[in-house]
């Protein structure tokens, strides 16, 4: 096992700001396969487990998986209707660029070694890679929390085949705290279950039709795309550190507004925001947004 290699991962880290680094050996936990079946088809993922248990399919040969958090928190903000981790440049990038620096730099040391970056959209549970990872355990609100920056961080990773030591599973847990089961826009959350088709952040992104009940849980809160009610109100957030990540300063749209977005034409909104995750489903599904909420305020007398 290389326990060399991962020293010079974590120095390597630490050099960019990013202090929650851990490692993993494959194969995953058969807990994930059963998680997976279990919990049935979710928005924006695939389908098929087989395809999210196999780095393989990724990089041929993956020993490790290099797991790192980039956290978001950010100083309050008055006015917002994005959801936090959407006020910066798009993680996607972001994360991208950072994976390419370490690997290049891992690349100085060992040359014939094989990296393979990944950032939310590969068919792997990023989640529970980190979890296996040693760097957080999954909260009631289901998502992955760390005991310093909450649950307020995205996630990359880097598949290799170097053998790297394995870091182990935390024991934290929520303990009887049930906040974020009690604000839950659209009740999908259960002690052990999480029912994505009436998630907000879902219902913000969706493009079909929506219902009369789906619109009312849009309308619950005040943003327009995403949805924290469930991480806003963890005590592990309200005690996270802010992020040390320049970028996650620079360049915020924490607010969109309609006349904003009503004086762009599709064009020139995706020209404008090409570089924002919020843009991803386009201008009219934020006007929708928007519009269910004026509409919403109106009726209140
Ligand atoms: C599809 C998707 C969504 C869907 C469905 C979300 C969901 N909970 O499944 C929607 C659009 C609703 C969504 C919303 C959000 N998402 Co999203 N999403 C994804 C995506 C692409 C796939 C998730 C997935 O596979 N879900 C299916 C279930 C089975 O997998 P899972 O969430 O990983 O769940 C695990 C748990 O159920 C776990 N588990 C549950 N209990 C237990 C107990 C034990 C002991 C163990 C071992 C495991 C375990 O096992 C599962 C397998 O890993 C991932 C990126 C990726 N490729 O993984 C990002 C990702 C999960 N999303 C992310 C984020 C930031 C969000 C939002 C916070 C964004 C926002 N502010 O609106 C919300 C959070 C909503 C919530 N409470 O989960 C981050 C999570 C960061 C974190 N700290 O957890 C990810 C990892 C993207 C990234 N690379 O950073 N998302």
């Amino acid at each position: 096992m290389d326990h060399e290699a991962k020293s010079r991962l974590l120095q390597i880290a630490a050099t960019h700001h990013l202090d929650a680094v851990g490692t993993m050996r494959c194969p995953f936990s058969p807990i994930l396969s059963k998680q997976l079946s279990t919990n049935g088809p979710v928005p924006f993922a695939p389908e098929n487990i087989k395809e999210r248990l196999d780095p393989e399919a990724l990089l041929p040969g993956t020993r490790s998986i290099i797991v790192i958090l980039f956290p978001y928190k950010y100083k309050e903000e008055k006015q917002a209707n994005i959801a936090l981790y959407a006020r910066s440049k798009d993680y996607h990038r972001v994360l991208r660029k950072y994976l390419d620096a370490i690997i290049s730099e891992m690349k100085i040391s060992y040359p014939d070694t094989k990296f393979h970056p990944i950032v939310d959209t590969s068919p792997l549970a990023d989640r529970f890679l980190a979890y296996q990872a040693g760097l957080g355990f999954f909260g009631k609100n289901h998502c992955l929390i760390h005991p310093k920056y909450g649950s307020y961080f995205t996630i990359g990773s880097i598949l290799t085949d170097l053998s790297l030591p394995s870091d182990s599973p935390l024991t934290l847990s929520c303990g009887d705290c049930t906040r974020c089961m009690d604000v839950c826009p659209g009740r999908c959350l259960k002690e052990n279950k999480f029912n994505p088709w009436t998630c907000k952040s879902y219902l913000t992104q969706k493009k079909e039709p929506l219902t009369e009940a789906e619109e009312k849980i849009i309308q619950k809160t005040p943003l327009i795309f995403g949805c924290d009610e469930c991480q806003k109100y963890c005590p592990f957030n309200e005690r996270a550190s802010l992020s040390p990540i320049p970028e996650i300063s620079e360049a915020r749209i924490p607010y969109l507004s309609k006349e904003q977005l009503t004086s762009l034409s599709n064009r020139k909104f995706l020209k404008d925001y090409k570089e924002y995750a919020f843009a991803w489903r386009g201008k009219s599904i934020l006007l929708r947004n928007i519009e269910l909420l004026e509409k919403k305020k109106k009726e209140i007398p």
